[in-house]
């Protein structure tokens, strides 16, 4: 196919059109278009991912499962188009048909499996695995709603389903006949056999089928396709009893009958408190067991060997504790389905099962009420139970040191079942997502765990596929580049560091202005088109996109635009830098306050953008609806990515990598992956402010941070919360007293107040960097030149090497 002539791929799309659209290309639409191409695609990668597979089943090579609730997959065709090599000839092919390839590749629905970081990264790392040639499997549930729609609606977020599925999804293949059966409830009966072990039989349970649907995963032009494996749920075929026999079950039955289509229903939106839903812990272990069925099932196909060896033929990588119930469950399969003992089947899964810890965050760590685990899976329980009680004597009779923290080490405690340790107590590898995270999870928040199996932790720094995040969305920027180190970055990400050595060239440097303002221009007329807002090309884009949370701290970036706001009410000629604030932000639907600091943004940005007094010096944008195809558009035009978390909170954050290998500088805490990026570009490059981790865990342990002195005695903070609170911003009158009180009252908790100074003076530095072009364009190609570290690809040849013992099927 990459030999394919311009004219020939013309061909080819106008004969499917008419053979699979019925249309021509006068009648066609841009719909009709994309899925020509999608088509086109399959026919290249499909004879690749069935060989791929065969290759992986020939080498009996290990493989990888990576286990997630969620895959923030965002759109495929422009991806697997540049995967096999065939984007530009497509591009060029559409527009000779006076389309627009823009257009054409937009009719895809996002696939918004996921909520923000954990599953973006999850997508990231399958991108590499497939480029890398790692037998790499996804497993996933096949939500039939994505993460909500967001509208702003009078600067509230209104939330509407996203039903990503109402068109055909082209990638798709359903596997009815590789379908398999899950079991909820019922009873669990216990017989002792002659040989004296015990044998589990279930009753009454009620019955789900899992029927998988697999995507693709297209790996960078190495003709390797992996898979996504995501499970539906849908309703076994009816046993004729149930048809005839209206027995007392039978309204249970249906009951459950009508229940099945949620298990598969929508993805929880909330990825920062964890609320015991039962419907949620149906999800999880509805994808758990459908994947270690399919797991063991393709086992036996491919290996002649006992289930004893299965470590050595496969990991399960579970992504946070959402799938923590794998450790009972391939407990359960080896025990009740495959005969082993106790403890030949911990042995095995203790082997196969490694944990990512993705966040410190007490509000989200996972603990579900003993109860209900009880009644919805019974069996699982008692398996939970007793590795429990094995956990706990064992700690009882070899650590006695840590005999009193048993209730705060126990799996199950005062009526809650803990899936972090769990995971830990059932894992072999425990890992953080970024140094810092890592620490914390050692010294602090799982130090005891730390002490018992120091051997189990380790850390795997973050990255994110350069091929989405550079290649595909910054094209002029990646040409550039290409032009003066060579196209081997692609494959090789280190390579960017030798941009270092045109760090300084002068024509270099322009150029790289020159397609920085190119995007900028590019993103402005988006903002236009959407929001009717004129922002100033030449302004400074300062951008700020993830979720809506008080720790990641929007407020503060808007405490610093209503400052600059009131600076230049107090003196309209203030000579500034004209900046432009961009925030993209989904609050969960419950989040009271994050709801409100949208609300504040959305208010501040509608007095700014039409205050003429301030003559246009600073424009606020909220781009609504912020996904992963919102972000390949705003991140090429980035200036400024705001990283700015109250230190030790954000465990690792991605978007940083992202903007950083466009060329952006960090405005940051000493935070997560942050830490990480100022360690190679150094202080110079990238602008660090505010509290350390130390300092704000320090405050945490023992007090001494008081916001209302910052208040009584700062005479910008005072006026800034004075305005939210009598709702005094000129003529506006809308109140924000729940923010106010919140950091008076509450005391501040994420330190919004105690880094503001610190924040402003970096802002000026900010302001002051950019004014000299040369230093600005040197600082930025230095981003970009040791951006190469945050690739998944190095990610992911660590969790091969170090974790996994995986090797490449080449
Ligand atoms: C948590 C919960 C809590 C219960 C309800 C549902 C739900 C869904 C998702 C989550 C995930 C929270 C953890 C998370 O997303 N962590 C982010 O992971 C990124 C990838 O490692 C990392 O870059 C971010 O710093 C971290 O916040």
């Amino acid at each position: 196919m990459s030999q394919l002539s311009l004219e020939e791929l013309v061909d080819i799309i106008t004969n499917k059109l008419e053979t699979e659209r019925g249309k021509d290309i006068k009648s066609a639409s841009d719909q009709d278009l994309y899925y020509v191409i999608a088509s086109i695609v399959k026919d290249v990668i499909n004879p690749q991912w069935l060989q791929t597979q065969n290759k992986y089943k020939e080498a009996n090579s290990k493989r990888v499962y990576y286990l997630s609730m969620e895959f923030l997959v965002g759109r495929l065709l422009e991806s697997n188009l540049l995967n096999c090599g065939l984007l530009d000839l497509t591009t060029d092919a559409l527009t000779e048909l006076g389309f627009d390839p823009e257009k054409v590749y937009s009719q895809e629905h996002d696939a918004g499996l996921g909520n923000g970081g954990l599953g973006r990264l999850a997508a990231c790392f399958l991108d590499s695995m497939a480029s890398l040639s790692y037998p790499g499997f996804g497993c996933g549930i096949r939500y039939r709603y994505g993460l909500f729609e967001q509208r702003i609606i009078h600067g509230n977020q209104i939330e509407l389903p996203d039903y990503w599925l109402k068109d055909p999804y082209p990638w798709e293949t359903r596997k009815v006949e590789e379908a398999v059966k899950i079991c909820f409830g019922g009873k669990v009966n216990m017989f002792k056999k002659n040989d004296g072990s015990l044998e589990f039989k279930y009753e009454d349970t009620d019955q789900v089928m899992a029927v998988p649907y697999d995507i693709p995963i297209v790996g960078y032009q190495n003709e390797v396709v992996n898979s996504l494996r995501l499970w539906s749920a849908e309703r076994p075929d009816m046993e004729p009893e149930f048809l005839t026999n209206r027995s007392k079950r039978y309204y249970h039955d249906l009951d459950h009958q009508h229940s099945i289509d949620q298990i598969s229903g929508f993805l929880y939106p909330d990825d920062s408190n964890h609320e015991g839903k039962e419907l949620r812990l149906k999800q999880q272990y509805f994808l758990v067991s459908a994947s270690i069925q399919c797991i063991i099932r393709s086992y036996k196909k491919t290996s002649l060997r006992s289930l004893k060896h299965l470590p050595d033929k496969v990991t399960i990588q579970i992504n946070d504790t959402h799938p923590s119930l794998a450790v009972p469950e391939l407990m359960r399969v080896l025990m009740d389905h495959e005969r082993f003992g106790w403890d030949e089947a911990w042995e095995i899964t203790r082997n196969v099962i490694a944990y990512t810890n993705h966040t410190t965050l007490s509000e989200a760590l996972e603990t579900w009420p003993k109860e209900m685990m009880q009644n919805l899976l019974p069996r699982i329980y008692m398996i939970i139970d007793e590795i429990n009680e094995r956990f706990c004597k064992g700690i009882w009779f070899d650590h006695p040191e840590l005999r009193e923290k048993i209730p705060q080490l126990a799996i199950i405690a005062y009526d809650q079942v803990h899936m972090a340790r769990l995971a830990i107590v059932g894992s072999f590898s425990v890992n953080g997502v970024a140094r810092l995270h890592t620490e914390i999870l050692k010294k602090k928040e799982m130090k005891d765990f730390y002490t018992l199996f120091p051997s189990r932790f380790n850390n795997k720094t973050n990255g994110i596929t350069h091929r989405r995040w550079l290649l595909q969305v910054n094209p002029k920027l990646s040409s550039l580049i290409t032009d003066v180190i060579g196209p081997q970055w692609v494959k090789s990400p280190n390579k960017l560091i030798g941009l270092l050595r045109y760090s300084k060239d002068q024509p270099f440097l322009e150029k790289i202005e020159q397609v920085k303002n190119e995007n900028k221009q590019v993103l402005a007329s988006f903002i236009h088109e959407r929001t009717g807002i004129l922002v100033d090309d030449q302004s400074i884009f300062d951008v700020q996109i993830k979720r809506l949370h008080e720790y990641k701290r929007q407020l503060l970036n808007i405490f610093h635009v209503i400052q600059l706001y009131n600076d230049l009410k107090d003196n309209p000629n203030l000579d500034i830098i004209p900046r432009t604030f961009i925030f993209g932000a989904k609050a969960a639907p419950s989040y009271y306050l994050a709801k409100e600091i949208i609300k504040l943004i959305n208010k501040v940005a509608s007095l700014v953008n039409h205050d003429k007094t301030i003559q246009d010096k600073l424009k606020v944008v909220f781009l609504e609806n912020y996904n992963v195809s919102l972000a390949e558009k705003i991140i090429p035009a980035a200036d400024i990515s705001e990283q700015i978390s109250t230190a030790s909170k954000e465990a690792s954050g991605t978007g940083n990598m992202k903007m950083m290998m466009n060329g952006a500088i960090t405005v940051g805490t000493l935070d997560g992956a942050n830490i990480e990026i100022r360690d190679l570009v150094g202080d110079r490059n990238i602008f660090i402010f505010g509290l350390t981790a130390e300092e704000v865990l320090n405050y945490y342990h023992n007090g001494g941070y008081v916001a209302r002195d910052i208040y009584n005695t700062d005479d910008r903070v005072r006026r800034i919360l004075n305005q939210l609170n009598y709702g005094d911003f000129g003529s506006q009158d809308i109140e924000f007293k729940d923010i106010y009180y919140n950091i008076l009252y509450h005391n501040d908790p994420y330190f919004v107040l105690k880094d503001f100074d610190a924040y402003i003076e970096t802002h000026e530095l900010v302001e002051q960097a950019y004014r000299d072009k040369a230093t600005w364009l040197n600082m930025s190609v230095t981003n970009i030149a040791y951006s190469g570290k945050f690739s998944s690809d190095r990610t992911i040849q660590e969790y091969a090497s170090e974790i996994w013992n995986l090797n490449q099927v080449l």
